[in-house]
């Protein structure tokens, strides 16, 4: 997408060397393509693994939707990539339990509470448990539901154990404990994208506030969805690893900590970055997406809590350590600031979206296009008010 990590990423040798020093043991690291069926199944002969957990999928809607080689590329990239796992699972390893990263966007935004992974369904005078109705949002969060049914499917027929994790969108620059607990290597800092297929909300907020650019809400800004922090989400991992399920079993967890709406988050980051002397802005800007703007959403999130998860409640000091971690790399945000705004359309189409009070301030040729249907001053950290952005728009676009 032309852009980079906000923060440097050290050699793995280097990360190895960092991470051993605060582990006491050293990863062994294989490179190789996980859609390349050899090479999984040399893995799994050399590893005989006690546990998998899948992380390695293309994580982003925006770069699904470009056009018809993304979309392709991305759903078989990331569907033949697990089904190479559940059978080299079944063949090598049929006692292992599989850890894989499922997304809470493949639910969408029912109008109904969201359950972990199923429900109870009365319909014609009969009862069943059944998986809750998927209603993805993208080309890539289609590929997460269809990796679902297949993981479940394996667990079925090859009496696999399995957890699929419903984990909501993650931020933060830290993965050791909460960001208090980090040791200083920045070799242990993760990798942080901020362009607009790869960088998540947070973290591309935090790093538009660092460089005074303006922190880009989709739309009404009032989409909520759920956040937890990096650190968080390792610890859920490692919680689910050290439970595994019974042979045949697919469970499903709904990891994440809190819903926020995204210009509450961006309040949050306001409030935190105007406190650290910075100079942050807040703008509304054509949905490039098609997504609700305004609507119901209420996830359960119990099973990893039973388990003992003890979530970081405290956003605005993780807040705080990403806009310290982030300040030294200024330069290098700045130098990809172009990467920031959103061109990749839901329809197709190419275009970067334009700020909806009417300029984009990049020139008269992306300005082009449908005239911004909201007529709104642009928001200043000191005065944003995310319910009064809110209620001056007229429609939220479906
Ligand atoms: N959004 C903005 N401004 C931005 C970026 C995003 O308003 O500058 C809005 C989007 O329109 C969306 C929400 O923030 O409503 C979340 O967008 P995102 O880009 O942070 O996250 P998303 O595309 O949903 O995907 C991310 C990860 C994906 C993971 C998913 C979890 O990239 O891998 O599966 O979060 S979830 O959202 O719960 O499905």
């Amino acid at each position: 997408m032309g852009g980079r990590s906000a923060l440097p990423v050290a050699s793995v040798e280097a990360r190895l060397d960092a991470f051993e020093s605060v582990c006491d043991t050293r990863p062994h690291v294989v490179q190789g393509d996980l859609t390349d069926r050899d090479v999984v199944y040399r893995l799994f002969e050399e590893a005989r693994p006690e546990a998998i957990v899948h992380l390695g999928e293309c994580p982003s809607a925006p770069y699904s939707m470009i056009d018809a080689d993304h979309a392709i590329w991305v759903q078989r990239n990331n569907i033949e990539g697990t089904m190479n796992v559940l059978y080299a699972m079944r063949d090598l390893a049929p006692e292992a339990h599989l850890v894989k990263l499922g997304t809470m966007g493949e639910y969408g935004t029912p109008n109904l509470d969201i359950p972990e992974g199923f429900f109870e369904i009365e319909y014609r005078g009969r009862r069943d448990r059944l998986p809750f109705p998927r209603q993805a949002g993208s080309w890539y969060h289609w590929s997460k539901v269809h990796d679902s049914n297949n993981v479940m499917f394996a667990c079925r027929i090859f009496g696999l154990r399995a957890t699929d994790v419903m984990q909501g969108v993650v931020y933060g620059t830290r993965f050791f404990g909460s960001s208090a607990d980090h040791p200083a290597d920045p070799a242990l800092h993760t990798r942080l994208d901020f362009d607009q297929a790869f960088g998540t909300a947070l973290n591309r907020f935090c790093c538009q506030s660092v460089i005074g650019e303006p922190m880009t809400l989709f739309g009404l800004g009032n989409q909520r969805r759920g956040f937890l922090p990096i650190c968080d989400s390792m610890q859920c991992l490692t919680l689910a690893v050290d439970n595994p399920p019974e042979a045949g079993d697919y469970r499903v967890f709904n990891q994440f900590e809190e819903t926020y709406t995204i210009s509450e988050l961006a309040s949050k980051v306001a409030a935190v970055a105007s406190d650290m002397g910075l100079d942050p802005r807040i703008r509304r800007i054509e949905n490039p997406r098609k997504e609700m703007e305004e609507h119901h959403y209420n996830p359960d999130h119990d099973h990893l809590l039973a388990l003992g998860y003890q979530p970081t409640r405290d956003m605005d000091s993780e807040i705080r350590a990403m806009l310290e971690d982030l300040l030294p790399h200024h330069d290098r945000i700045a130098a990809k600031r172009d990467v920031l705004l959103p061109d990749i359309r839901w329809d197709g189409s190419r275009r970067k979206s334009i700020f909806l009070d009417g300029s984009n301030g990049a020139g008269p040729e992306e300005a082009a296009g449908e005239p911004p249907s909201v007529d709104e001053p642009e928001a200043r950290a000191a005065d944003v008010d995310h319910a009064v952005v809110a209620e001056a728009a007229p429609v939220a676009r479906r």
